[in-house]
């Protein structure tokens, strides 16, 4: 007996579900006028509702949270792309206690916690796992437990297809499926069928195309609700449903919504919207269901994606006491109405990147995109400059740069964030003090704003890819992009890679770039004493062992896409750096273009 809750048939499977850039006003449930979506609606009926949950504002930051139950800076995560959305390999991740504890666990769709070798859910935790490229939400193309796959239809389909046959599979053990689904995440696709009504009810295409895509996840949902009734695990599973963050108003195919859309697609009228701290930005859905030990109820109280790994942990009879993991969530436990009452706590909440200091920028180094953080940068980041807030049980503060200041709201009075308390001097220093008492507490982590250590013949693989846009340091004219590294334009700019050597020996080391016509670049690769070197001055396309690469939607043309061989180089296993040089430069059209350097691949030669 714990939680209040009789518990005479040991454990229960856990399915969490996690939908993509859903708002909370994205549900016919809370509000909104014309979605359709009867299956989530049925489920927040009957689950206890949680009306204070809170994620991050961003996809990679809110899964290093749920994952690790820690604010998301101090495992490593400081932003989405550039490297900068691996969880540090020493981070402890609750799927891995429940599979030590006997629990099957299974993932499917959107990781974005790390996509090299070592970082994938198959090695943290997961007995089965397909990582889905993004955003392909048609035919994606993925890897199923380390091999690449191509699905065919929807990917939303796809990925509760894999969910439900694992749940058939596991029905008689102890399971936990995460279906972390794209849906609908942007760029807004939806099967005719699904779009064809809000069209025809007179909604816009990309409102229409929008909530096509809320009501295919909807269904998807049922889908997965209706697997534990023929399965007989109703009664024995958890169903656990959020979002990672709040709403988009833009769509890279569509552009941006409409006032008359956006305030359909925001009932509530929340302020912002996702990356941004305010409310719309980092306010979810949180829907807990146990049936038979739950009463449909409304939970008021602040909580946070953090909360999660410990009430998994809880419901699973796990105890974590002697681990010391140092984590900012709380169980959520008993799952029962009033339960959140009075809870005391103050959630932290900050943007994706950390604000470089001033004098970074006046040194004429890069403070935009995504500078790799090194012992200097990180001792000098300053609360000040940072997109940070606190939120207590009433009041919440916002700091939304250096220039704007601080800004006090109370939530109980103005959930719209609409106007500035500016007599509360008292509050707005208490809860300043606190919030910048954890910024200095977050930043002096170990994990904070490092870089990915690229896992080289992991587990005695062969073949492996270090990502061009996660270095550990580089020269400072370089510009690190989301996918690439970019504007080699000078000898002597250089990137550094963190690695980790598994399996030594001797890697052949090829670059994968796109170049300029009439260019020609020489490039050097080092890694302890060893060197090689060589020119490129043309689109080559040396073998390709890639299976994600192609397929990350944002690389685009793959025709202007080199692979070049460099050489071979010795790796040991006390080896931890890989240089990358740009030893010589030779233009032959003015004015010059940049190289953009999208990845390193190693393979392992006898
Ligand atoms: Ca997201």
């Amino acid at each position: 007996m714990y939680c209040g809750l009789s518990h005479a048939q040991g454990p229960p499977n856990v399915l969490l579900i996690l939908a993509d850039d859903l708002g909370i006003g994205d549900l016919a449930v809370n509000g909104n006028r014309f979605v359709k979506t009867p299956n989530i609606d049925r489920l927040a009926g009957e689950a206890v509702c949680y009306q204070d949950f809170y994620v991050n504002a961003l996809c990679a930051p809110s899964r290093a949270s749920l994952l690790t139950g820690r604010d998301f800076w101090r495992t490593g995560v400081s932003g989405v792309h550039g490297g900068r959305d691996y969880v540090n390999l020493k981070e402890v991740m609750f799927p891995g206690l429940l599979q030590q504890s006997g629990y099957i666990t299974g993932m499917w769709g959107k990781w974005h916690s790390g996509k090299t070798d070592g970082y994938f859910a198959w090695d943290r935790g997961f007995n089965e796992a397909y990582y889905a490229t993004l955003y392909n939400h048609f035919n994606n193309v993925g890897l199923l437990n380390g091999k690449r796959v191509e699905t065919k239809g929807w990917a939303t389909d796809r990925i509760t297809d894999f969910a439900v046959d694992f749940i058939r599979r596991n029905a008689a053990g102890k399971f936990f499926a995460y279906v972390p689904y794209m849906a609908p995440h942007e760029p807004w696709f939806a099967p005719d069928e699904y779009t064809e009504k809000y069209t025809r009810i007179g909604l816009s295409k990309p409102l229409a195309t929008l909530y096509g895509m809320i009501e295919q996840l909807d269904s998807n949902v049922g889908r997965l609700l209706t697997t534990l009734k023929t399965t007989g695990t109703d009664k024995s599973t958890v169903v656990i449903f959020l979002s990672d963050n709040g709403p988009t108003r833009t769509c890279s195919r569509f552009g941006k919504l409409s006032d008359e859309d956006w305030g359909l697609r925001n009932p509530q009228g929340l302020r912002g919207a996702k990356g941004d701290i305010w409310e719309n930005g980092i306010k979810s859905p949180l829907y807990i269901k146990w049936t038979g030990k739950t009463s449909p109820a409304v939970q008021y109280g602040l909580c946070s994606i953090n909360d999660i790994f410990p009430t998994i942990l809880g419901l699973a009879g796990i105890d974590i006491q002697h681990m010391h993991l140092q984590l900012d969530g709380e169980d959520l436990m008993p799952l029962e109405p009033d339960a959140l009452r009075g809870r005391q706590k103050s959630l932290f909440i900050s943007t994706h990147r950390p604000a470089f200091p001033e004098e970074f920028a006046q040194n004429g180094e890069r403070t935009s995109l995504y500078h790799p953080v090194n012992a200097g940068i990180k001792e000098a980041l300053a609360a000040g400059d940072q997109t940070i807030g606190i939120r207590n049980s009433r009041f919440k503060l916002v700091q939304q740069d250096a220039r704007s200041g601080k800004s006090l709201f109370d939530l109980f009075l103005d959930p719209r964030e609409t106007t500035a308390l500016n007599t509360r001097k008292d509050i707005v220093e208490q809860l300043s003090g606190q919030l910048y008492h954890w910024f200095e507490a977050v930043k002096r982590e170990p994990h904070a704003f490092g870089a990915p250590i690229h896992q080289i013949g992991y587990a005695g693989g062969t073949q492996t890819k270090i990502y061009a846009c996660s270095p550990s340091e580089i020269g400072s004219r370089l510009e690190n992009h989301d996918h690439y590294l970019g504007d080699w334009k000078k000898a002597g700019d250089y990137a550094k890679y963190g690695i980790k050597v598994c399996t030594p020996g001797k890697y052949q080391i090829n670059l994968v770039y796109r170049i300029q016509p009439l260019h020609e670049y020489t490039f050097s690769v080092s890694a302890d004493a060893g060197r090689v070197s060589r020119s490129i001055a043309r689109v080559e396309k040396d073998a390709w062992f890639d299976t994600l690469f192609e397929q990350e939607s944002a690389y685009g043309d793959m025709n202007a896409i080199g692979n070049a061989k460099i050489g071979v180089l010795q790796l040991n296993q006390d080896t931890k750096e890989v240089k990358i040089g740009l030893d010589k430069i030779l233009i032959k059209q003015e004015p010059p273009a940049a190289f953009q350097l999208l990845t390193i691949n190693l393979s392992r030669v006898k």
